[in-house]
């Protein structure tokens, strides 16, 4: 792994195959459990409780001291990006680069804010909702990343997510929707499709629990570059049934750097997948110089 301090970058190699790439692109998400050492799990709810010193490594231009000692006790707690215990083990952490760099290329941005999903237990759950300022499209040029802290059983009220629901604006009452919840134990990380469909599920315990969240940064044009399977087939890969296989087929075929050939006829053509275990031969459509790009602006119906 190399870190860039200067352009707060880092690289290192990929540890995504196409095949995990491509189910990142169809669930919008990818969990990776109890990844961060006990000891620093500890040490970052003390650090948001207030109970440890700060120890920044540098202090920004615009700031000085105090504004990172006031910043860590509120919702955006910036200045724990600052710590180097924070950075080399939660921000650049071991087991996590490498799937964020499969994704987002080399030379990755690093976070320039934190938010603190901070939830006095017990609560009602949130309403669904795409963040703020979402866009629905195959480009993918950052991830939204959460960090917990602390294991977060179910009673502890775990971010719910709909699996595949980065793909399109949700235009309808979807409270009847049901999610997957990210139960994990301390020290888990996943990496999200920022526009994802997600909400803090109900919590019945008592107690503080946190929920770190933000985001990296592509700095170079997407390439295949991640663990390439020399069997991969894009013809017959599966990219899921109707209403999914085109957004997830787009958004593969982009961070391939091949978004701008991406064509589909529609029905059931290339890449629908749903039924390619009951034809008798390969899909039509595959490398059409013809056809239409997936419209990501139209509204989803769960
Ligand atoms: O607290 C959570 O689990 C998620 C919170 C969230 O998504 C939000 O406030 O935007
Ligand atoms: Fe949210």
């Amino acid at each position: 792994m190399r870190y860039d301090p200067q352009n707060r970058t880092f690289d290192c190699n990929p540890t995504l195959t196409d095949n995990q790439v491509l189910e990142f692109c169809r669930q919008g998400y990818l969990m990776l459990q109890g990844v961060v050492l006990d000891e620093i799990n500890q040490r970052t709810c003390h650090y948001l409780d207030g109970k440890i010193e700060i120890d920044p490594f540098q202090i920004p231009d615009h700031m000085v001291i105090d504004d990172l000692e006031r910043i860590r006790n509120t919702h955006e707690p910036s200045s724990i990006l600052l710590e180097q215990w924070f950075l080399d083990q939660v921000i650049l952490n071991p087991q996590a680069v490498g799937a964020i760099r499969s994704i987002l290329g080399r030379n990755v941005g690093l976070p320039i804010l934190m938010s603190n999903h901070r939830v006095d237990c017990p609560q009602p759950a949130q309403g669904w909702h795409h963040d703020a300022d979402s866009i629905f499209s195959p480009e993918t040029n950052y991830l939204q990343v959460f960090y917990y802290p602390q294991e977060t059983t179910v009673e502890m009220g775990p971010t719910e997510i709909l699996p595949g629901s980065h793909h399109h604006p949700t235009s309808r009452e979807i409270d009847w929707c049901q999610g997957s919840l990210t139960t994990a134990p301390a020290g888990s990380i996943f990496l999200t499709c920022y526009p994802i469909l997600h909400r803090r599920s109900a919590s019945t315990a008592t107690g503080l629990r946190h929920l770190l969240k933000y985001n990296y940064w592509r700095t170079v044009s997407p390439e295949r570059d991640w663990i390439k399977n020399p069997a991969f087939d894009f013809h017959r890969t599966n990219y899921g049934g109707h209403g999914e296989a085109r957004y997830v087929a787009h958004q593969f075929y982009w961070l391939c750097g091949m978004g701008d050939q991406f064509r589909t006829i529609g029905g059931q053509s290339w890449p629908y997948s749903g039924s390619s275990h009951n034809a008798i031969g390969p899909s039509y459509g595959f490398n059409s110089q013809v056809g239409h790009s997936p419209d990501w602006s139209n509204p989803g119906t769960f």
